[in-house]
């Protein structure tokens, strides 16, 4: 691989922004010079490749800390391949995923990662990393933990929601917890308290209430906010950190707040369609609010304004899809008749830095906070910075060049994610992704796609770093 020269752009990461053009020598950054400076015009003319980014916001790639890939759920399985989800994922500006590899109930770890590496290996455009769900914590369970941190799976996913699938109790939780504050593991929890939905559930069947909206109703905010706040208390009696996942509600936001204020390592994450959809699209007629089921469940619009609070005041750190993909023909219909069959997740591996690029455009957050919770803070708290999440010497050439004048249509015509709609059709929303770099290789090239399935490489993780 030659040299690459990125010549003309403004450079934004989380720190600065700078009129930079930046040298790539065998895949990763190793200069940054000014804008027409000797040195950055001496680059160019012996560069193998310049690529004119004038005009053009030059960007760390995205990294999603939160995908499922191939995640089979409901009697289904996510439609998004390793292959096509990270291709969509370049496609809009994601240069790393970290996806969740499953434990299953009576196997091991190991078995669990061994599996997922076996979907992914070979198939991914861009680099992937495991966080681990712990399905059935148990005495080998917890003696595994160690040894994945050692291997750079350095996060595990707790279930208190999905009785009898993924689900832990309060007991198994704090198990995980002690294990994770000895071996420098960050606990990820979906905080929802699932033994008290599905009576909600099942008391919504009973009265005939089945269409899609009801999930939202029986999925009620004060079960995440409690939810949320058990999980807070059960990791400071660990005393381990903790990472609550797809945070929705603006009472869990404010459990997140306290913890914050009482200068407790708690962290939360939200992702686009808690801040850009609400229960109006789950009450879409003719079973089309089953397109937006997903859990944490969307919430009434007024809990965005506190997401986007949370996101500035940093009671909020990452943005992330939880991208989880089921058809709507075939896949999201298997709840016709039944919410709580529709099964639950929602695709957005693509349009994560778009959407979060329009909340700059309409003024909820600064250009570096764009970067800061879509690049920079997560690979920092899954261990991943500085080599993923920054445009600095050293780092890989995950580069995204970005066009913040062209405007889109978002649509799942033009999409490149494995399912039959799009969360957010007929949006228009300004800002592209015009080119993309992973390692130093142009995998989407002006518009048009250049990469290849096997590019991407596992990549083992560091442990948190974000504590304090
Ligand atoms: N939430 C979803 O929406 N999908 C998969 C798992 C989850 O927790
Ligand atoms: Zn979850
Ligand atoms: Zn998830
Ligand atoms: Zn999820």
């Amino acid at each position: 691989m030659g040299t690459t020269v990125i010549r003309g752009g403004l450079v934004i990461t989380a720190a600065d922004e700078t009129n930079a053009d930046i040298l790539i020598e065998s895949g990763r950054v190793t200069a940054l010079a000014a804008r027409d400076s000797e040195v950055a015009r001496r680059w160019a003319e012996s560069a193998d490749r310049v690529i004119d980014a004038a005009g053009k916001y030059v960007i760390p790639g995205g990294v999603d800390a939160h995908t499922h890939m191939e995640l089979p759920f409901g009697g289904t399985s996510a439609s998004d391949t390793f292959e096509t989800g990270t291709r969509a994922a370049a496609w809009g500006g994601t240069t790393t995923i970290v996806d969740f590899a499953v434990q299953t109930v009576g196997e091991s770890l190991r078995s669990g990662l061994d599996v997922w590496h076996a979907k992914a290996d070979g198939q991914c455009a861009i680099d992937y990393a495991f966080h681990m769900i712990l399905s059935d914590v148990n005495e080998d369970t917890l003696k595994e933990m160690d040894g994945l941190v050692d291997e750079g799976v350095t996060s595990f996913k707790l279930f208190m929601a999905y009785p009898g699938v993924f689900y832990s109790d309060d007991g198994k939780i704090l198990r995980a917890m002690q294990r994770s504050a000895g071996n420098g593991g960050l606990i990820m929890m979906h905080a929802e308290n699932g033994i008290a939905i599905d009576v909600l559930v099942e008391q919504a069947l009973a009265a005939g209430r089945t269409d899609p909206r009801y999930h939202g109703e029986v999925r009620h905010a004060l079960l995440e906010a409690e939810a949320t706040h058990r999980a807070i208390q059960l990791a400071r009696v660990a005393g381990a950190p903790l990472y609550v996942v797809h945070v929705s509600a603006m009472e869990a936001v404010a459990e997140l707040a306290q913890a914050r204020d009482m200068g407790l390592n708690v962290f939360g994450e939200t992702c686009p369609q808690y801040l850009f959809l609400s229960t109006d699209n789950l009450a879409e007629p003719d079973f089309e609010g089953a397109k937006y089921v997903c859990s944490t469940p969307l919430r009434p619009k007024e809990h965005q304004a506190y997401l986007w609070r949370g996101l500035r005041t940093n009671d909020l750190q990452v943005v992330s899809t939880d991208h989880c993909p089921f058809c709507f023909k075939g896949q999201k219909e298997l709840g016709l008749g039944d919410f709580s069959k529709i099964p639950n997740g929602l695709p957005g591996v693509e349009n994560r830095m778009d959407l979060l690029h329009q909340a700059v455009v309409d003024g909820h957050i600064s250009r570096r906070r764009w970067i800061e919770i879509a690049c920079a803070t997560p690979a920092r708290m899954f261990g991943l910075y500085p080599r993923k999440g920054t445009i600095a010497p050293g780092a890989d050439a995950d580069i995204v060049i970005y066009d913040p004048g062209a405007t889109q249509v978002m649509s799942a015509e033009t999409h490149h994610m494995n399912v039959d709609y799009s969360a957010y059709e007929g949006r228009t929303v300004t800002g592209r992704v015009q080119t993309v770099l992973s390692r130093g290789e142009v995998v989407v090239d002006d518009r048009s796609y250049t990469g290849r399935a096997g590019h991407g490489r596992f990549t083992a993780r560091e442990t948190c770093q974000y504590l304090g």
